[in-house]
């Protein structure tokens, strides 16, 4: 039997280009892509098939369903927080027509195959909202359910994502012929600020954490746009891949809920630079808040409580800070930036 095809879309982003590894050393799905931008040879050897093109265009993603048989979606393209604030309109078209088309072909493909089409949608720390950092200090670890009030549209976009994945889960067309239809198998994982060694992310708020790293890694100066207190969730992306695969494996009956907070550590934006320093002790790193970001940052969570993810999947973070630094982010950056020269110099 032929293995079965998953659709990854944003495949040239952060997640997706680490993703696209790990589903090809899994060896069990041949993977198609659509993403705006072509992607790299690299990641072309990981796939079955590659589109680029835009998540807007209906007659693309009708014509990827009508050609493979996908039982399996990770729909990553987004728009970020920051990117999000500067184009709001774009965000919301984006981030959640976009979704839309997304989760109606996953609803056209399990009609066709008479089951359920999984659908994992990576959501984020951005849709929790907190309003002061004196209410962020006290509310520590915080609930799925908890400050559901976000202050940015990418944050409002991945909270009405969540809600709309649920109701294509249970409740799609309800009152129509399709009632008794198989529907689609919606999964979602809040993530922090996401590290990884092979990319630089662009257009998001947690952005200061890894561009932190990148900056000393190539000898740049870095301004940090958050205060040295300011403090939100980050994971290293192995983490975040491992997140994602193993809620998509994890049987539907164990899962009590859709959406799922997963955690890993939780530093300051100090704590970071002085990590940073420790490993490249002429690391350039000073603070230059920028107001506006820094307020996203402080509206998010310290940290979140993800008992449920750990109870109901097993979920378990295999990188803390410290890990991730030493065995992960340090060994490959210094390796990928090895040749190149630091900036200034000659
Ligand atoms: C962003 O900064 O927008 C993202 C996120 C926290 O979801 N990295």
């Amino acid at each position: 039997m032929a293995k079965p095809v998953v659709l990854v879309t944003g495949a040239n982003g952060e997640i997706g280009r680490s993703l696209l590894q790990r589903l090809y050393a899994d060896g069990r799905y041949r993977v198609v892509t659509v993403d705006l931008t072509p992607l790299p040879e690299k990641y072309r050897g990981y796939c079955l098939e590659t589109y680029a093109g835009n998540i807007m265009d209906r007659y693309l993603l009708d014509q990827v369903a009508a050609h493979h048989e996908i039982e399996v979606i990770f729909h990553l393209a987004a728009l970020l927080s920051t990117r999000g604030e500067r184009d709001p309109e774009l965000a919301h078209q984006v981030n959640v027509e976009g979704t839309l088309h997304l989760l109606r072909v996953a609803q056209n493909q399990s009609q066709r195959l008479g089951r359920a089409v999984r659908f994992l949608f990576p959501s984020s720390i951005a849709v929790y909202g907190l309003p002061s950092v004196a209410d962020k200090q006290r509310a520590g670890r915080v609930q799925e359910e908890a400050w559901n009030v976000p202050i940015t549209m990418y944050g409002c976009n991945k909270l009405y994502c969540e809600h709309l994945g649920r109701y294509f889960t249970t409740n799609y067309r309800q009152l129509g012929a399709l009632a008794t239809a198989a529907r689609l198998d919606f999964r979602s994982i809040r993530f922090p600020g996401l590290i990884s060694a092979e990319t630089v992310p662009t257009g998001g708020t947690s952005d200061f954490g890894p561009e932190m790293l990148h900056a000393a890694a190539k000898g740049e100066r870095y301004s940090c746009f958050v205060g040295p207190e300011a403090r939100i969730p980050f994971m290293a992306m192995p983490d975040a891949v491992q997140a994602l695969t193993q809620l998509l494996d994890a049987d539907r009956e164990r899962l009590t809920q859709t959406v799922y907070n997963v955690g890993a550590f939780s530093p300051s934006a100090a704590e970071i630079a002085a990590r940073v320093r420790k490993a490249y002790p002429n690391a350039q790193i000073d603070y230059a808040p920028d107001p506006v970001r820094a307020k996203i940052v402080d509206s998010w969570p310290e940290d979140v409580d993800d008992s449920r993810a750990r109870q109901d999947w097993g979920w378990a973070p295999a990188y803390d800070f410290e890990r991730a630094m030493e065995e992960y982010l340090l060994p490959n950056v210094r390796e990928r930036y090895a040749n190149q020269r630091p900036s200034g110099h000659p």
